[in-house]
């Protein structure tokens, strides 16, 4: 089969996505609006224009300006809504989306409303799209241990729709090891653990996520390949690595999708998968970074089938759901 058909018809499972990220600015306008909150872009084509990265921090500076005009249940009822139809047009069949409730309660938005807003369109993607999904609570690595205790103490009464906790925001000088307590406390929940690690920082911060954090799963991972050991536990654990191919070009890891290592991870024997991380920032949902990926690399179709198998064994589901999406 041609591999533009197969991109488009393969059932596709997406691990690693901010929903925080998935506010397109025409979304963005119409909720400020709504809200009387200001923009300081006179539009959505100087918004868009905005969108020029040239590192994480220079993107999440934008990114938690954006936040400011989620203020309702509603609003957050509506962001998920909306990427759940997109991406259910693109045969997402299964997703596993983070959220960052610092984001918000930091802004005086309880935890409640974040909560309840994506939680409802959750339930109604499930109902009327057919997509299944899980949830993901971040910490922001650049705030303080205290802050992330507090934040899954507030998360204490939805753990049972609550999968995983994982770690983001800015990587370098935020290492793994200084969650190591609140990550614990959150196993102890019987919560499982994910960890942002080797999309910025160095390989040490990937064994550190594995070491300290006990993860399930390594998001983005991709700076693993400059060290050939570490590679080669990550084979032998099976440990998937959640790779975001537009991100990492848009965000200068990788001047061109050319130099991208998906191809390699794979080549390696590595549990890669392919996700679209913040797709309203970077340029694109989970099919455009298949197509990205495909035509930069030259993906055959063992890859894109490899890549789409992977992410179902990697996906938090138990084994009957998992034998549904096979
Ligand atoms: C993020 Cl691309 C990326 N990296 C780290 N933290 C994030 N939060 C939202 N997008
Ligand atoms: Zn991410």
């Amino acid at each position: 089969m041609d591999t533009g058909v197969l991109i488009e018809r393969l059932p596709k499972v997406e691990l690693h996505v901010h929903i925080e990220g998935t506010l397109e600015p025409e979304q963005l306008f119409a909720f400020a609006r709504r809200n009387g909150v200001s923009v300081r872009y006179p539009d959505v084509e100087a918004l868009r224009a905005a969108y020029r990265f040239h590192d994480l921090q220079s993107f999440l500076d934008l990114y938690y300006e954006g936040c400011a005009v989620l203020l309702t249940e509603q609003d957050f009822y509506e962001l998920t809504l909306a990427y759940l139809r997109r991406v259910a047009a693109q045969g997402v069949v299964h997703t596993e989306i983070f959220f960052d409730p610092q984001s918000h309660t930091h802004r005086g938005v309880a935890f409640a409303t974040v909560f309840d807003g994506i939680s409802r369109a959750l339930a109604e993607g499930e109902r009327s799209l057919g997509i299944t999904s899980r949830l993901i609570l971040c910490f922001l690595r650049h705030l303080d241990e205290a802050d992330a205790f507090d934040t899954l103490r507030q998360a204490e009464p939805y753990l049972d729709r609550i999968v995983a906790v994982g770690l983001d925001s800015s990587e370098v000088g935020h290492p793994p090891s200084k969650f190591e307590r609140v990550f614990a406390a959150a196993r102890e929940h019987g919560l499982l653990t994910v960890a942002h690690a080797g999309e910025e920082g160095p390989p040490e911060y990937i064994r550190e996520a594995l070491d300290l954090l006990k993860v399930s799963r390594i998001d983005h991972g991709v700076r693993c390949l400059e060290d050939d050991a570490l590679v080669e536990r990550l084979v032998a654990e099976r440990m998937p690595l959640t790779v975001c191919p537009l991100s990492n070009v848009r965000l200068g890891g990788f001047a061109e999708m050319r130099d991208h290592p998906l191809k390699r991870l794979l080549d390696r024997g590595l549990c890669a998968t392919v996700n679209s991380d913040d797709p309203a920032y970077f340029g694109g949902y989970m099919t455009e970074n298949f197509t990205a990926t495909q035509a930069a690399l030259g993906l055959t179709a063992d890859d894109i089938l490899t890549l789409g198998r992977n992410a179902i064994e990697a996906a938090f589901l138990d084994a009957d759901a998992r034998e549904r999406l096979l």
